[in-house]
């Protein structure tokens, strides 16, 4: 088989290789890539008959479902860049990313997300998934409009440290070299079924888990989401091979584990070749559980909206917890001094970066932003914190920008603090994040209140951020002080909230 340059090409090659292949298992259904494309295809004319051309954005405002990967295609076959929407976003996410993006078309799956665009006041032509019917017609699609390697194929938002999160470009040539570095270093071949509980709308679940299904020609087991008592079921059923997940997926797998083997029921996975963590910190300790549990040892990675994936440990050799392992192929990564910004020895912690075809063509329509990310030789500023060992390593030991990491769902504090302060009862608010066992960091907010405390004002600030974010950014805790710790130059000094929460100091009630 040739090698893919674009994800049309990919699919291009699937449907001459292995038309009748499943390549999507949904909800007991199977979707070929014979049918794929050819529903695919249906999508490409549904949006050009709304006027989408090459180069305009699509935003896909969708659940993981059969309708969220051939519109994916589909756009893609008319060279459109699709814009990735996580579905928990609300008002102030859908009204920045829709805007920024200037989204020709959004599309749906139901009437309550289509309220919520109207809501927030969003852009774009609502088009609805039940426009296109999922069969397969067994026509074939018109190759000929296919993407160049060069076109952006998608914009996933990640969100950045002035509050207003930036659009980073992925071209298809950036897709198809990750594919080719991931599925060679995990050794992934067309005989793999993939179990895949991760949102599509991220890089994880899309950008790895179904590009390589794709760029493999295996085939990719999707559900709506993750459920630990459904993907041991499914596991049991011995026609698995690999799954992917964030760590907080793999401490619940290790509880309800437990709660089998305490009934009498035997936990099996004959058929697993490979478990993948990554998007958050593995600790050892879930490491050693699942091992010693499941009788396999997590294979931890590293990644990026902006650079898909990074860093791996090895498939054949050592994997090693707490680590993240070494470059794909192809990939080159190294630590730099934070402040001079030169090559450190192994052993010392300074900013990771790291080059290679996957890394990102920069932020949408924000040129500053690009040129801030990248030296003059081409490194990207990860903005994580680590150290290499002799034998070639990384450990990621933290970072560099504010940034809390909650079951594998990114927040900026700045996010939330801007939606807090805009609440009369709050003079200042800072935002920070404390260890949580179940999602590894959780949202604490503190707040300075404008007039006396009143009951119920802590509910009340935390349904105000449920109202306007995702609502996994929503705090957790309100802790309510007099004033918060500012630094000579009247900067709040995060790292002292984060101490004396910590440290359990006592808050104050009243101010
Ligand atoms: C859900 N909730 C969370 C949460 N996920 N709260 C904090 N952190 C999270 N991660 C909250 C919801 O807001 C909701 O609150 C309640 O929990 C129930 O929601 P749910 O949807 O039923 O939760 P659940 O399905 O259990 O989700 C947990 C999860 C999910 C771990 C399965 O968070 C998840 O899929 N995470 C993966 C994210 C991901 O794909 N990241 C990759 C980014 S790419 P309420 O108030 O409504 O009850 C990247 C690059 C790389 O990072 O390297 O991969
Ligand atoms: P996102 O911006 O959503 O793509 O998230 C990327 C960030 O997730 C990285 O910059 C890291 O901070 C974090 N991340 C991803 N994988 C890992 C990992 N294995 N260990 C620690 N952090 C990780």
């Amino acid at each position: 088989m040739n090698t893919p340059l674009t994800t049309i090409d990919a699919l291009r090659r699937a449907v001459a290789h292995a038309p009748e292949r499943p390549f999507l298992l949904f909800d007991r259904r199977s979707f070929s890539y014979k049918d794929t494309a050819a529903i695919a295809a249906r999508w490409a004319a549904r949006l050009r008959a709304a006027g989408v051309e090459r180069g305009d954005r699509v935003a896909l405002f969708l659940e993981n479902s059969p309708a969220f990967v051939t519109a994916y295609l589909g756009a893609h076959m008319i060279g459109a860049i699709v814009v990735l929407v996580n579905t928990l976003y609300r008002q102030t996410e859908l009204r920045h990313i829709l805007n920024d993006s200037a989204a020709k078309v959004v599309i749906v799956g139901d009437q309550a997300h289509a309220d919520l665009l109207q809501q927030a006041d969003a852009p774009g032509a609502v088009i609805f998934t039940s426009d296109v019917a999922l069969e397969g017609s067994g026509e074939m699609p018109d190759w000929t409009l296919t993407p160049a390697p060069g076109d952006i194929a998608l914009i996933g938002y990640t969100s950045g440290t002035t509050g207003r999160s930036k659009g980073a470009m992925l071209t298809h040539a950036n897709l198809m070299a990750n594919s080719a570095a991931v599925t060679r270093a995990w050794r992934w071949t067309e005989h793999d079924r993939l179990l895949l509980t991760l949102p599509l709308f991220h890089i994880h679940g899309l950008g790895v888990g179904l590009h390589g299904t794709l760029y493999t020609v295996s085939t990719v087991d999707l559900r709506r989401g993750f459920d630990a008592a459904d993907v041991l079921d499914t596991l049991a059923h011995g026609q698995t091979t690999m799954f992917f997940g964030v760590p907080t997926m793999y401490t619940r797998l290790i509880a309800e584990a437990r709660r089998r083997q305490s009934t009498g029921t035997p936990v099996r996975v004959d058929s697993m070749r490979l478990f993948v963590s990554g998007s958050a910190p593995l600790s050892p300790q879930t490491f050693a559980e699942f091992e010693e549990l499941f009788g396999h040892r997590i294979l931890e990675r590293y990644g990026m909206t902006e650079t898909i994936m990074n860093l791996t440990n090895p498939y054949d050799g050592e994997r090693r917890p707490g680590t993240v392992g070494m470059p794909f192929p192809g990939q080159e990564a190294r630590i730099v001094d934070v402040r001079t910004r030169q090559p450190l020895p192994d052993g010392e912690i300074g900013e990771i970066q790291v080059r290679g075809p996957n890394v990102f063509a920069g932020y949408w329509r924000n040129p500053q932003a690009t040129a801030e990310a990248f030296d003059a030789d081409g490194w990207f500023n990860t903005g994580d914190l680590g150290w290499r060992s002799t034998d070639g390593y990384f450990t990621i030991t933290g970072r560099a920008r504010e940034l809390i990491i909650s079951g594998g769902y990114n927040i900026y504090p700045r996010e939330v603090e801007e939606v807090l302060q805009e609440h009369p009862a709050v003079a200042e608010a800072a935002v920070v994040g404390l260890p949580d066992a179940e999602f590894g960091e959780q949202v604490v907010a503190v707040v300075a209140p404008a007039a006396p405390v009143t009951d119920g004002l802590e509910q009340e600030l935390i349904d105000w951020c449920r109202t306007r974010l995702a609502s996994y950014k929503k705090p957790r805790q309100v802790v309510f002080v007099s004033s918060l710790p500012r630094n000579a130059l009247g900067k709040v000094q995060k790292h002292v909230v984060q101490q004396q929460l910590t440290h359990q100091a006592q808050p104050e009630r009243t101010p």
